[in-house]
């Protein structure tokens, strides 16, 4: 069994129903908790729609790049549309944290790449585990969590689960 975290984002369509579906399939794989819905505006091409994001805590015994299969596959069940490199999309959803596995290949790096840069993926995560660190990194110390530019849409059970 291994703690992983998983990010979620949208931008396309109906974002929140989008999002709730993923957590859903996400709790096929394992057991989960769920952040707050956030809503952030865009990281990269500024014509484009705010996301809304979360973080999901999945404790799995599926391997790495298992759990990437399966996440690249609720994101083409859910008609994936990517259109541009940090562009707008249907859903994205990102291994972000495996255990205290760093992994590095081909298809995956763990822990993701820009984590700490974002407070989009931060912010969530903290609502799962507030002393969680990353690469000997505390995460609620970052000092882009003091001004963050994300707004809290739903803070209850929005994923109905
Ligand atoms: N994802 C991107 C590009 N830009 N901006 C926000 N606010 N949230 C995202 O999840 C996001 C983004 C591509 O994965
Ligand atoms: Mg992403
Ligand atoms: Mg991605």
């Amino acid at each position: 069994m291994t703690v992983t975290y998983i990010g979620l984002g949208s931008n396309l369509g109906d974002s929140q129903q989008i999002l709730t579906e993923a957590v859903h399939k996400l709790a096929s794989l394992g057991a989960i908790q769920v952040s707050k819905l956030y809503q952030s505006p865009p990281m990269g091409p500024q014509d484009q729609p705010n996301y809304l994001n979360a973080a999901v805590q999945l404790i799995t015994d599926l391997a790495p790049l298992a759990l990437l299969d399966e996440l690249q596959r609720f994101e083409q069940e859910s008609g994936r549309v990517r259109l541009r490199h940090w562009g707008e999309r249907t859903l994205d959803l990102d291994l972000l944290i495996y255990g205290d596995e760093q992994i590095q290949n081909e298809r995956l790096t763990v822990p993701h790449v820009g984590v700490l840069e974002r407070d989009f993926v931060l912010r969530p995560l903290l609502d799962l585990d507030e002393n969680l660190y990353i690469k000997g990194q505390q995460l609620k110390d970052l000092p882009i969590l003091q001004n963050p530019d994300l707004t809290v849409l739903d803070a209850a059970n929005w994923a109905n689960l």
